[in-house]
């Protein structure tokens, strides 16, 4: 082996020398980077978070003052995963924010390619709009605005009304995929009837000649009442999953897939006293307590949590609860898109 002519040290400069070269050609060399790129399990900014309601509801009541519904389009305060500032994320790929309707207000009409969930966490009696049907809210509801659907909300009741937000904003961002339109007026014309998609679609029945596709459910609204009584129906038989008490998913009818195309949905009851096996998932999810009292520990992190609280686990974390009264969590997730790219994987039970 002949002996080599440069040191270590001449042998650095003359590789920097030639990435600053190529750098100029917009050019870079992989092997500096390449464990970064293609780690051996996931590697995210995206940390473990909670955010206690009375916290956020104390803020956005103080938005209330400052300015209106229509003013600011949408009186809304964006959850910011603590990893993540600056960019309106509250897991890598996913949008979260609580928006705020006082009584007499509108948010005007709009729509965009981005879909959007809402989780109602407190008020009753105030509306959404989505493609000529309203919707009236309640706590504990959840509400599917789907893509490019016009969409407005109003508040005709007396109490101010409060909702979780879900968007897949990031998602929509990083494949430059972003339309928006305004309607010329505040408030859509209605050409349905409140309950017409429900009646329509939401019985175990469809219209004879429909067809088979269709990325998001047609039924927008899917009550708590109707939910929490499902679960409650369901601990009668069937035995609790180590992992998540009893957890379901949100359905589109049509296909038996997700409820909506690019963000999973899902309610899960864990009775007094229940301790969850440990459970790993690729789709960093975000959490939403609408009843009950509890500790998720996310990796070596511990969340105690209570009603209308919002947590974040990251991708590929440890997570388990342990409920202290009987609790009911929405969550959602990315998991659909990492299942239409073959990406998802869970373990359950790992130590
Ligand atoms: O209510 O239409 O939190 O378009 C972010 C974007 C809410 C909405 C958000 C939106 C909306
Ligand atoms: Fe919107």
């Amino acid at each position: 082996m002949s002996a080599d002519p440069h040191t270590a040290a001449s042998t650095e400069a003359l590789r920097q020398d030639f990435y600053d070269r190529i750098g100029r050609n917009n050019m870079t060399p992989l092997w500096t980077s390449l464990a970064d790129l293609v780690t051996p399990t996931p590697r995210s900014l995206c940390r473990p978070a909670h955010w206690s309601f009375p916290t956020i509801r104390e803020a956005i009541l103080e938005a209330g003052g400052l300015i209106t519904a229509k003013e600011a389009e949408r009186r809304v305060l964006v959850l910011e995963n603590p990893g993540l500032r600056g960019q309106s994320k509250i897991t890598t790929d996913l949008y979260a924010g609580v928006q705020l309707v006082l009584p007499g207000e509108v948010a005007p009409a709009h729509r965009h390619t981005q879909s959007a969930l809402r989780f109602v966490l407190e008020g009753s009696g105030a509306h959404t709009t989505v493609n000529g049907e309203k919707t009236i809210m309640h706590e504990g509801d959840f509400i599917i605005t789907p893509p490019m659907a016009w969409h407005d909300h109003g508040n005709q009741s007396s109490e101010p009304i409060f909702w979780l937000d879900g968007l897949d904003i990031p998602i929509v961002q990083f494949l430059d995929a972003s339309f928006a339109e305004h309607l010329d007026r505040d408030e859509q014309p209605l050409d349905r009837p409140i309950g017409d998609s429900d009646a329509r679609y939401g019985a175990n029945l469809l219209p004879v000649d429909h067809g088979t596709a269709g990325g998001t459910s047609p039924v927008f609204n899917y009550p708590y009442e109707r939910t929490r009584d499902a679960l409650e129906r369901m601990r009668r038989h069937d035995a609790w999953d180590p992992c998540h008490g009893l957890k379901m998913r949100y359905t589109n009818p049509i296909t038996g897939n997700h409820a909506m195309a690019t963000i999973g949905t899902f309610i899960q009851l864990l009775p007094k006293g229940f301790v969850t096996s440990r459970y790993r998932s690729t789709d960093a999810t975000v959490f939403v307590p609408i009843e009950g009292r509890g500790r998720t520990h996310i990796g070596d992190t511990v969340i105690e949590w209570g009603k209308r609280d919002i947590f974040v686990a990251p991708s590929w974390h440890q997570v388990w609860h342990e409920s202290n009264d009987e609790s009911v969590l929405f969550s959602f997730s990315d998991r659909p898109v990492q299942q239409a790219l073959y990406l998802f994987r869970e373990e359950r039970g790992h130590a």
